[in-house]
């Protein structure tokens, strides 16, 4: 994909305006986290999204994720969850369970809230891989692909939600 435009495409139409966002980032391999928050940040906006709707957590490291998004989803203070973080293997001795646990998680969660929770974490094999898919040549920003995922998910909630009045 090198030199080749892989920067996240909006879905036509989608408009996010009105929905509020909780991102959670974990603190293990910071500085590629920080480039996917970045990512992340420039979906919301390309969405619609104003800075102030968007709330932001930081939990230890990716195992952590689902119990963040959990917080966030069941505070009522969100529409959707974005989830950022990265395991990498050559560094990660217990690679498996902490990238499986983090990914079984998050979708837990959204399943069992009905919140949708994006997954923006990257599992690599090595840092040059994590850095290819957080702004890497082409602008491949896994973080600001999941923010464009979590907002579409939204707009499906907001589609088919019942009125409370006609419970
Ligand atoms: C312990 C650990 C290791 C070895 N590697 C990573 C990693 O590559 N990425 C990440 O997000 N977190 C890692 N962690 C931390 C775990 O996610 C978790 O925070 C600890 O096991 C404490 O529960």
């Amino acid at each position: 994909m090198a030199g080749e435009d892989a920067r996240a495409v909006v879905p036509k139409g989608l408009d996010g305006a009105g929905l509020r966002v909780g991102v959670v980032r974990a603190r293990w391999n910071a500085g590629i986290v920080k480039r996917l928050v970045d990512g992340v940040r420039r979906g919301l906006v390309a969405a619609g999204i104003a800075d102030g709707a968007v709330v932001d957590i930081s939990v230890p490291g990716s195992f952590e994720i689902p119990f963040g998004a959990k917080v966030l989803a069941e505070s009522g203070q969100v529409d959707a969850v974005v989830c950022v973080g990265a395991v990498i293997r050559g560094e990660t001795s217990h690679y498996e369970l902490v990238a499986g646990e983090c990914a079984r998680g998050i979708q837990d969660v959204q399943l069992a809230t009905g919140v949708p929770v994006a997954f923006g974490v990257l599992t690599t094999e090595d840092e040059a891989q994590a850095l290819a898919r957080s702004e890497g040549a082409g602008g491949h920003n896994v973080g600001e692909e999941a923010a464009l995922v979590a907002v579409e998910m939204a707009l499906h909630v907001r589609r088919f939600r019942v009125p409370s009045s006609s419970c």
